[in-house]
């Protein structure tokens, strides 16, 4: 359990209940697992978890009574501040299950939504982050005006809080716009900048994957920056670029990006794929992959998934296996066979991979000018 450095951490207990699986279809084993990665990263302290397989969900609070009872017993035994469901609430869920349990009620997508608040930098991020954080609590006010008193914003104090909470939707709209209108201003910047290095000629390396698998470290590695990097989901929010020498002594640029995450909140959605528009501007991809961890081929569908509806897929692309000093725990995947084996943190394999980076893009470079 990790100790939270400052402030007064929330005691979470995290619950799971998904629907009892059809013949044949596989449940993730990780997304629990994975929850709890969230809201340590939200700055939560996880006292304990539990699974409740469901033949039906129930409409009102998810859990049936039974269950409720046996969770309101947890919750004040142990102090509990915030009861995180990993499955999505719809609004009245949420405060039905806050009043039978007397605690503050999240989902995976508010936990989400929490952690981008607390990690956005830029005025972009934070306008992004913003308005996704408003759309979300328009969302909840959506019928019953009850809603309004529910118990709190996100993991600690953060959100656009309780005052903002009680405006109306109209207001929430305005601002909304206001916020897109600057967004709009904010992003032509942004791609000004992307167009001004496409100008000087160097081809452009983005560095996606899913969130954790080491493509910061990757980027230090490989361009001598000190981007943070962080046993953490969502350590990057905002897209890096840096100068990335290749071994024959030519120059390209690399871009660090977000990483990616399965059920992506569709509040973030925008905020995310805006995020990742640079990549469009992108010579090669490298796809950088966990490859010590479990979940490692659903984490590649997932950032596959992304990169088709951002219509990224015909990319020339590297698959890129880290954390190889973990040792020989890669499933053998035949998909696989061409990928690159690396240790952003040891630097094992880097050189190769730099190598095949050089010669994509020459290859690539080759084909423009047919
Ligand atoms: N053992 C080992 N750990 C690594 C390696 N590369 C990265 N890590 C660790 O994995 C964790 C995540 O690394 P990051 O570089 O922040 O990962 P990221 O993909 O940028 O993550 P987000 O920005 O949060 O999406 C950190 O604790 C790193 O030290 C590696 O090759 N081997
Ligand atoms: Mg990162």
């Amino acid at each position: 359990m990790q100790e939270i450095k400052q402030g007064k951490s929330e005691n979470a207990w995290l619950v799971w209940a998904p629907r009892r699986q059809r013949a044949g279809k596989r449940q993730r084993p990780d997304l629990l697992k994975e929850l709890e990665a969230l809201v340590k990263a939200a700055g939560g302290t996880i006292l304990g978890s539990q699974t409740n397989m469901l033949k039906v969900e129930h409409p009102g609070t998810v859990i049936g009574k039974g269950v409720i009872e046996l969770l309101k017993a947890t919750v004040e035994e142990n102090e509990i501040d915030v009861v995180v469901f990993q499955n999505l609430l719809r609004p009245k869920q949420q405060l039905n299950l806050e009043q039978e349990l007397g605690v503050k009620v999240l989902d995976r997508r508010e936990v989400i939504l929490d952690i981008f608040a607390q990690r956005a930098r830029t005025r972009e991020g934070k306008l992004q982050v913003e308005l996704a954080q408003l759309s979300f609590k328009s969302g909840r006010l959506v019928g019953t005006r009850k809603d309004l008193s529910r118990l709190g914003g996100g993991i600690g104090t953060r959100g656009p809080g309780e005052k903002k909470l009680e405006e109306d939707r109209r207001k929430i709209r305005t601002i909304m716009k206001q916020i897109e209108e600057e967004l709009t201003v904010v992003r032509r910047t942004r791609t000004l900048h992307y167009e001004r290095r496409k100008e000087v000629g160097y081809p452009v390396v983005a560095i996606v994957g899913y969130t954790n698998a080491g493509k910061s470290t990757l980027f230090n590695r490989m361009t001598g920056a000190e981007v943070f990097v962080a046993d953490q989901l969502f350590a990057t929010l905002d897209p890096t670029a840096r100068k990335l020498r290749l071994p024959s002594g030519n120059e390209a640029i690399l871009v660090d990006t977000v990483g990616f995450i399965h059920e992506l909140p569709t509040e973030l959605r925008q905020a995310f794929l805006a995020t990742l528009e640079g990549i469009g501007e992108a010579d090669l991809l490298l796809h950088v992959v966990d490859g010590s961890s479990d979940a490692a081929e659903a984490n590649v569908q997932s950032v596959e998934m992304i990169l088709n509806e951002l219509a990224f897929t015909d990319k020339p692309s590297l698959l890129v296996l880290n954390k190889c000093d973990l040792g020989a725990v890669f499933p053998g995947n035949s998909d696989w066979a061409d990928a690159y084996t690396v240790s952003a943190r040891s630097g094992d394999g880097i050189d190769t991979l730099l190598e095949a980076i050089e010669r994509e893009l020459s290859a690539h470079h080759a084909e423009r000018q047919i």
